[in-house]
């Protein structure tokens, strides 16, 4: 049955049957100490405020039965598939492949490459493993999506401006309505954070919704 969340600069009409949650890189990488987001020079318990919008946003989806995708960033272990311009960022000793005290930095399988326990994908769930910011780059997330014949993305996750603002500009260009949860996001760089929501609203919407986890919720949960 149609639904329709608040969100600005509209409201979004939806149908939960063809919308899914999506969750981004909500990793102990990114949200602990010792990670990518560390590595990088930043401090990592400003991601904390968004992990209970989070849940509140990942139970209300699993009660209605949405389609609930996560992503990690990550790359082999062999590091085929990172490219070298990425390989030479952040601090000299801690770069990705290095070993740190979750295990290697951004290698799939280490420790701090899983999902923080909080977010822990159930069975069945997809799990998408990207390579690069955006979640539809060298993965298969179009093909999950199409399978279910989806249409609107709920998305949150960390980063804001880099790995959430990455994969809804890219939802965009291929046709998805996206409504970013903006309370269930986080960055490093708050001001990153407010700007790069009022990006997505901005012009009418020119790439997106912006909406709360409240609303979501009150969405989901509401019924017709
Ligand atoms: C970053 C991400 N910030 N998940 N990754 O490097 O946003």
């Amino acid at each position: 049955m149609p639904r329709v969340l608040a969100a600005e600069p509209s409201p979004l009409p939806f149908d939960p049957a063809s919308t899914a949650l999506v969750i981004i890189d909500m990793q102990r990488d990114f949200l602990e100490l010792g990670g990518f987001g560390e590595s990088l020079g930043n401090d990592v318990s400003l991601l904390a405020a968004a992990v209970p919008p989070a849940q509140a946003v990942l139970a209300a989806a699993r009660r209605a039965d949405l389609l609930v995708v996560h992503t990690r960033e990550g790359h082999r272990p062999d590091l085929t598939d990172a490219p070298p311009a990425k390989l030479a960022r952040g601090a000299p000793a801690a770069r990705i492949g290095d070993p740190g005290p979750m295990g290697r930095i951004l290698i799939r399988g280490e420790p701090g490459h899983a999902i923080i326990p909080d977010l822990a994908p159930l069975p069945g769930e997809p799990v998408v493993d990207k390579p690069g910011k955006g979640a539809f780059y060298a993965t298969d997330l179009a093909n999950i999506l199409a399978a279910r014949q989806i249409a609107t993305l709920l998305v949150c996750g960390v980063t804001t401006e880099v790995c959430v603002h990455t994969t809804v500009r890219e939802a965009n260009d291929r046709g998805y309505r996206c409504a970013v949860i903006g309370d269930a996001c986080g960055s490093y760089i708050p001001a990153f954070h407010e700007a790069g929501l009022a990006m997505i609203k901005a012009q009418g919407g020119i790439f997106g919704w912006v909406t709360a986890s409240a609303a979501v919720v009150a969405a989901l949960d509401g019924g017709p």
